[in-house]
């Protein structure tokens, strides 16, 4: 957090973090709150390695978002490095989001965050998310155990994949922020480069293309992203492999709401490059952006699984990644993967820092 000393009385701003157990919907509800994709989301859990933040700006402020791993029981380095990066946005914020899942249960893993919370004593909000999974009678039983837990500055139910109850929420954030000047200028959206975003688009597309262990002892490293100009392919009627891509922000915008799942990354790519390109503006020329990455694995036999028979898994993770790069930077992509062992890397902090893992900030 940074300090906020001014007599600004006009915004409220400030940073606020989403903490949670793994798999409780954090960056799903982040991107929803911000309206764009930015942090990848899956179905299993510890999807989220590191800090993620993103800006939200409007007349009433900017709120600073803090995306972070789910807070579990680690059983290597990098689950305790993951752990350490979500704790430690707790001293650094003026509000928490704690996300659970929507159930009277409340085992282990929340005491675990509630004792976290308690030390902290900084202001909490309890998010309970996916209430589109239950029954609306049930939610005042889900609150009712909550609430017999601690104190809570708030709590709201939302839906982050449907996007219900959102506006609800996010009011109620600036509610209970400091009033102060904003941190960024109102075009600021991401502390993440292209190339990390690169690298974990198509980590997401081996998360949910991959099943068992193999898809959590998965690294990315992108070693190459040069862009060149190419003759553009000559225009053919009614061909559809002719057009070069161009960025669609109204399929973006309603994936954005409806599925949760596909990226809306148009104002991302112009936050990131100042300015979108159009692929479709250039005439005998177009652009073409040669990647080169890695997918890092533990064990030969992961090596196996995700190239596939033939190559065909392999293949698969790069097309479908290349699409959503594609929509980043704005232009067509020659995506080239590899996958290398590097065993027991989880353990081994030299190698986690050289796949990104190396500092708490
Ligand atoms: N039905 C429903 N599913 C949701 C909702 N929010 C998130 N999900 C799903 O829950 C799964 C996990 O979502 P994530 O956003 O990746 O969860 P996370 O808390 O960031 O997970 P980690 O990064 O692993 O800690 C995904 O399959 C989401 O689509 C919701 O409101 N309703
Ligand atoms: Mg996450």
């Amino acid at each position: 957090m940074q300090e906020n000393q001014n007599n600004n009385l006009s915004m409220k701003c400030g940073y606020v973090t989403l903490i949670g157990r793994p798999n409780v919907g954090k960056s799903t509800l982040m991107n929803h709150l911000i309206g764009q994709k930015i942090a990848i989301t899956s179905h299993k859990p510890q999807t989220t390695r590191g800090r993620i933040q993103t800006v939200y700006t409007d007349d009433r402020g900017q709120i600073v978002f803090l995306d972070t791993p789910g807070i579990h029981e680690s059983k290597n380095k990098l689950g305790e490095y993951m752990v350490k990066v979500a704790t430690k946005t707790m001293e650094e914020v003026d509000l928490i989001l704690w996300l659970v899942e929507p159930s009277t249960f409340i085992g282990a893993g929340e005491h675990m965050i509630i004792d976290q919370l308690r030390e902290c004593g900084k202001q909490v909000i309890l998010v309970i998310n996916k209430i589109d999974t239950v029954s609306g009678e049930d939610l005042k039983s889900f609150i009712d155990a909550y609430k017999k837990e601690m104190e809570y500055a708030d709590i709201v139910t939302v839906s982050a994949l449907k996007s219900d109850n959102l506006d609800e929420l996010m009011q109620r954030i600036f509610d209970r922020l400091p009033y102060g000047d904003p941190f960024y200028d109102d075009e600021t959206l991401t502390d993440q480069s292209e190339r990390d975003i690169v690298g974990e688009i198509i980590r997401e597309k081996a998360l949910r293309l991959l099943s068992d262990e193999v898809p959590h002892g998965i690294a990315v490293t992108v070693e190459t992203m040069k862009t060149r100009r190419a003759a553009a392919p000559a225009k053919k009627k009614k061909s559809k492999h002719v057009h070069p891509p161009k960025k669609n922000a109204n399929v973006a915008a309603k994936n954005v709401q409806g599925s949760g799942d596909a990226p809306d990354l148009e104002a991302m790519l112009a936050a990131l490059k100042g300015g979108a390109k159009d692929a479709a503006d250039v005439s005998d020329e177009t652009e073409i952006m040669d990647i080169e990455a890695s997918i890092i694995c533990e064990r030969d036999s992961h090596k196996g699984i995700i190239i596939g028979k033939g190559g065909a898994m392999l293949k698969k993770i790069g097309s479908q990644a290349r699409v959503d790069i594609e929509k980043l930077v704005g232009c067509k992509v020659n995506l080239q993967l590899f996958v290398k062992v590097r065993k027991d890397w989880r353990n081994d902090t030299v190698q986690m820092k050289n796949f990104g893992y190396k500092n708490t900030k």
